[in-house]
């Protein structure tokens, strides 16, 4: 390794320790007899000090014409000196230009320079440099291992299922169409139709965190054309409550395990993790309409709530996470039980914090008859989704399930206004590059 310490490690008490280090020149200061470099990577920033008199001549001179964003490798000595940012300073030894950076950036990765949302997002790879999109991705990563870890111990089996299929399952007019040899494709928009068929295999519990595509063509803060869902299928279950507790219980532990680890860098940014609890809130589609109406937003039965309603939600619960649940039929797929006839709800459920969708899932019908039913009611052909209904024809147990969007999960926890913050290189309506 051209590294043995990353800059953010270096601390006072490793005065006269040699170290190695390596990454972005971040600034450099030259006042004559002395010159300062500020070396970069992604843990943060470490002061290298050149006074002349202490560092050998050519390593003093190559100091003097680094350029910003270059990156370098360092052999020097620590010392701690209060003076210095953090109380600590590296005297190189040897400065080394491993790949020089041109002189003009598109982007200041410093921060210093306000750049919007689309001039960052051209740049990304400079703008991925800046400490909060990359503590962003660091949140990112310790949420997903929560989830994973949560799963693993409830006993929830990892998957992948195809992203290249033959029918639509979220309603057709969102897909994504593929050239595949001879015949038609799409892009999944959902693992839907595939983790139910596990549940046929006899798997009982899985979870995939997979891509999904939807060819919306909204261009709003919310929505991607490509993103990725969370998504879990378990057998067995009496009733749409027992998905729910995995996903309540699994949200309070993910967020809990980022409180913990990112707490003090959050803190510099002003963000703050709210601290979710289970159980959440639970209100039915009919009491959500109610409360809607009390503010004088009116949704007629039927309706999807629409995204002023989202927020008004968001407002009347503050910082709490509900469920809002027995949404009527017509506001769900095929795949949904129905729970009273009579009154046309069913056993799907939301999840909204914040004022947004975060998740969506239900207890989904398992009785081939019903399920064909279903689907021809919904004004689908039984015959374009003949493999999937294949597998309840030999056995299904009861079954539910949930979908969460990460990027809507992450936006929400870390109050960032855009969800193309918490996405590396996002896809939308007009982005297909970087
Ligand atoms: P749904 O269509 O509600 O449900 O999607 C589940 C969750 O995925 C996220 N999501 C999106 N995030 C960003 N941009 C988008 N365009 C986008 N579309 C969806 C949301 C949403 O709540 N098969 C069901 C899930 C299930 O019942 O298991 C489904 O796909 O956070």
């Amino acid at each position: 390794m051209l590294k043995d310490t990353y800059a953010g490690d270096v601390s006072p008490d490793m005065d006269g320790e040699r170290v190695r280090l390596a990454g972005w020149v971040h600034e450099v200061r030259d006042l004559g007899g002395i010159k300062f470099v500020l070396l970069r990577d992604r843990t943060g920033v470490v002061q290298l000090t050149l006074p002349k008199a202490k560092v050998p001549e050519d390593t003093f001179e190559r100091a003097g014409k680094l350029r910003k964003e270059s990156v370098i490798s360092v052999v020097g000595e620590v010392k701690a000196n209060e003076k210095a940012p953090g109380g600590v300073e590296v005297i190189p030894e040897r400065i080394e230009v491993l790949s020089e950076s041109e002189t003009h950036l598109p982007l200041d990765p410093t921060g210093k320079v306000d750049a919007d949302l689309d001039t960052r997002l051209d740049a990304r790879v400079l703008d991925l440099r800046r400490e909060e999109p990359r503590t962003y991705f660091m949140v990112r990563n310790t949420f997903t291992t929560a989830v994973r870890e949560y799963l693993e111990n409830h006993g929830f089996v990892e998957v992948h299922t195809p992203k290249i299929i033959a029918t639509a399952t979220e309603g057709g007019t969102e897909l994504f169409p593929v050239v595949y040899f001879e015949r038609d494709a799409y892009l999944a928009q959902s693992p839907q139709l595939y983790k139910q068929m596990l549940m046929g295999a006899g798997f009982e519990r899985v979870y995939e965190i997979g891509p999904i595509f939807r060819a919306e063509e909204h261009n709003t803060r919310r929505h991607l054309n490509e993103a990725i869902s969370i998504d879990i299928e378990m057998s067995f279950i009496e009733d749409e409550e027992e998905p729910m507790e995995v996903l309540e219980g699994m949200l309070e532990h993910a967020f809990e395990r980022v409180r913990q680890e990112h707490s003090e860098e959050l803190k510099r940014m002003g963000i703050e993790v709210p601290e979710v609890e289970a159980p959440f809130e639970r209100i039915t589609y009919e009491e959500a309409l109610d409360i809607l109406s009390e503010h004088g937003i009116e949704v007629e039965w039927g309706e999807d709530i629409p995204t002023e309603g989202e927020r008004k939600l968001g407002e009347v619960f503050e910082d709490e996470p509900v469920f809002v649940t027995e949404w009527p039929k017509e506001t769900r797929p095929f795949y949904t039980m129905v729970k009273d006839e009579e009154k046309g709800t069913t056993r799907a459920f939301d999840l909204l914090f914040r004022g947004i969708e975060l998740a969506s899932g239900a207890q989904r019908e398992h009785r081939y008859d019903v399920l064909r039913a279903q689907i021809e009611e919904d004004g689908l052909n039984p015959e374009s989704f003949e493999k999937y209904l294949e597998a309840f024809r030999y056995g299904m147990p009861p079954h539910g399930g949930w979908g969460l969007g990460l990027e809507r999960t992450l936006m929400t926890m870390l109050n960032v206004p855009n969800i193309r913050e918490v996405t590396l290189f996002p896809r939308d309506r007009k982005r297909l590059e970087p």
